[in-house]
């Protein structure tokens, strides 16, 4: 006979021992069994407080972010899991492995219609991998199992259970088992590799598209080789939302843009796109324009294989770990007679276009700005990125002032850069403080828009009261300025309805003060840097507003 336990209590242990050390979380009636329990494990776990659903989720997803690990958060009932299908939107974009349950009416009592409640598989659904309801609490420990494992199985993901009253607070002696892992860094075969390197050195100019995979499989170094044997520029996916190739390497071109007319002229140059882990070619804004050229030959390598030939044929589609399938075809390549001098003429072709000769150029022009009001944006890139300590992360919901950030940003690491994803704004302030919790040693640096900042900016608090010490640059231009861009380029309209919060400004540094944060607001550009040296010099959150260009 196993010992007694608690529902509450066997989903605080299993969660522990499917490795989870922070659950974030937002509790409510229907979670205080788990927090009545939680006193008995917090010091294995931590709870982290977040005063919103949706910043609860991304907190989380900010966490495995920037650093793989499985997290965990909780959220309550239907109106507290509404509040977070945006952020678990994000996630399932990203494919964040991440455990999110919610409190659930007693199993019966939801039937009398009772306040808070509605069944809530149906609403998670549609953006995890795995949902379900645990009716019994012997069902808890397989139920939880799967979702590590299933969350943790690439294409990793967030998978949801939903966690009835009465099985929270039952009590039964059950056997908690144990997690399963499933060890996914395969490679091909001998013959596989071979007819790869084949296929690869058949291309007269062949482009590397690296993506989400390199970070997950921690493959930065290995990509890096990969472009020097093969002598292929390399650029990021369009949706640029980490850190996929070392930015100063001589491979290095940029990310590609989601102008696909833009994204099919660079591409026109090329024979052959190696896609490297990443998502091919994701767009935002629909075109009539194919951002592919006509037929041009494709070869993917990684784990997700939905992407393969999810739009494009694949010309060929191979299964394996980034990391472990670069490691091993990297020699294969190298071996490969009289291909050492194409390689290397390739990579010395691009030389005066790669990353670092743009970044030198902008850099030049851009000295013109250094006194200019209001705060020019790719100004104001480019000194954010030279004033960075080493070590530093950046995290990015800049919207237009940040457009260029990655012009000028040197990503050196596979988690120096997180970006918002998916388009749902309102994840950069509280993802940062996960962000931080995941890397406590490490500098951290949050851009956001203003507007995106409204969206979730208790997350101060949460920094506040944890004294994660994140420095959030606020990009104020006092509205959507991407919005209003985009309604005179697509409307040909200047009216602009809804996209300003001029009157009243809303006052950053006031609002940061007010719970707990550090704050200072800068409107000149010589006082950029000095402002970014104080805030991080100081230990615990801080913010600067800085007054940014606005024209549309
Ligand atoms: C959750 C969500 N709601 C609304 C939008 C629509 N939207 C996209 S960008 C944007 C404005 C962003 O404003 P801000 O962060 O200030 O950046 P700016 O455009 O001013 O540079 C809005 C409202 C969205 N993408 N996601
Ligand atoms: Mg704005």
């Amino acid at each position: 006979m196993q010992n007694e336990i608690t529902g509450a209590s066997a989903f605080l242990a299993l969660l522990r021992d499917e490795g989870v050390t922070h659950l974030f979380g937002n509790p409510g009636t229907t979670e205080l069994p788990i927090m009545d329990a939680m006193p008995d494990y917090t010091d294995d776990m931590s709870y982290v407080l977040g005063l919103q659903e949706s910043l609860v989720v991304a907190m989380a997803d900010g966490y495995t972010r920037a650093s793989g690990r499985l997290a965990a958060c909780n959220v309550h009932v239907a109106p507290g899991l509404g509040n977070a299908m945006g952020a678990l939107y994000n996630a399932r974009f990203t494919n964040t492995p991440m455990i999110i349950t919610a409190g659930q009416q007693e199993t019966g009592h939801g039937l009398t219609e009772p306040l808070l409640y509605d069944p809530l598989v149906p609403i998670a659904t549609p953006v995890v991998k795995w949902a379900t309801e645990v009716t019994r609490l012997e069902d808890l420990p397989r139920i939880m199992r799967r979702a590590g494992k299933v969350a943790m199985t690439a294409p990793t993901g967030p998978v949801f259970i939903s966690l009835p009253g009465d099985v929270l607070n039952d009590r039964k002696g059950i056997d908690l088992g144990s997690r399963t892992r499933v060890d996914t860094a395969m490679r091909p075969t001998d013959a596989g590799l071979e007819a790869l390197a084949d296929r690869l050195l058949a291309a007269k100019n062949p482009a590397i598209l690296a993506g989400n995979e390199v970070v997950t499989s921690d493959a930065f170094d290995e990509v890096a080789r990969f472009a020097e044997v093969l002598g292929a520029p390399a650029f990021q996916q369009t949706t640029a939302y980490g850190s996929f190739f070392p930015s100063e390497h001589p491979a290095f071109m940029g990310a590609l843009s989601r102008n696909q007319k833009e994204v099919r002229g660079i591409l026109e140059d090329y024979d052959l796109l190696v896609v490297i882990g990443a998502d091919v070619l994701r767009m935002s804004v629909m075109s009539e324009t194919e951002p592919l050229p006509d037929g041009m030959p494709i070869v993917q390598i990684g784990l997700f294989d939905w992407e393969m030939g999810k739009n494009y044929p694949a010309d060929m589609a191979v299964r394996g770990d980034v990391r472990e399938t670069l490691l091993a075809l990297n020699p294969v390549i190298g071996a490969r007679t009289d291909h050492a001098d194409i390689a290397q003429k390739r990579l010395a072709a691009v030389a005066d276009k790669n990353w670092s000769a743009k970044r030198a150029r902008r850099a030049t022009e851009l000295a013109a700005d250094a006194e200019t009001t209001p705060i020019r944006s790719d100004w104001l890139m480019l000194t954010v990125a030279d004033a960075l300590p080493d070590g530093a992360i950046t995290v990015n919901e800049g919207l237009t002032t940040s457009w260029n950030l990655l012009q000028f940003l040197p990503l050196r690491e596979r988690y120096d850069f997180h970006s918002f994803a998916s388009g749902g704004i309102g994840w950069a302030l509280p993802a940062a403080v996960g962000v931080q919790i995941a890397q406590p040693d490490r500098p951290v640096v949050a851009l956001v828009g203003d507007g995106s900042a409204m969206y979730s900016i208790q997350a101060l608090w949460t920094a506040a009261h944890l004294r994660v010490p994140v420095t959030y640059v606020i990009l104020n231009n006092q509205g959507y300025r991407i919005i209003k861009q985009r309604l005179k380029a697509f409307h040909g309209n200047e009216t602009y309805i809804g996209m300003d919060f001029e009157d009243p400004p809303i006052d950053f540094v006031g609002m940061a003060q007010s719970m707990g944060v550090a704050a200072e607001r800068v409107t000149e550009p010589g006082a950029v840097r000095a402002a970014l040296e104080a805030a991080l010099a100081n230990p615990g959150p801080n913010l600067i507003d800085i007054c940014v260009e606005r024209s549309v």
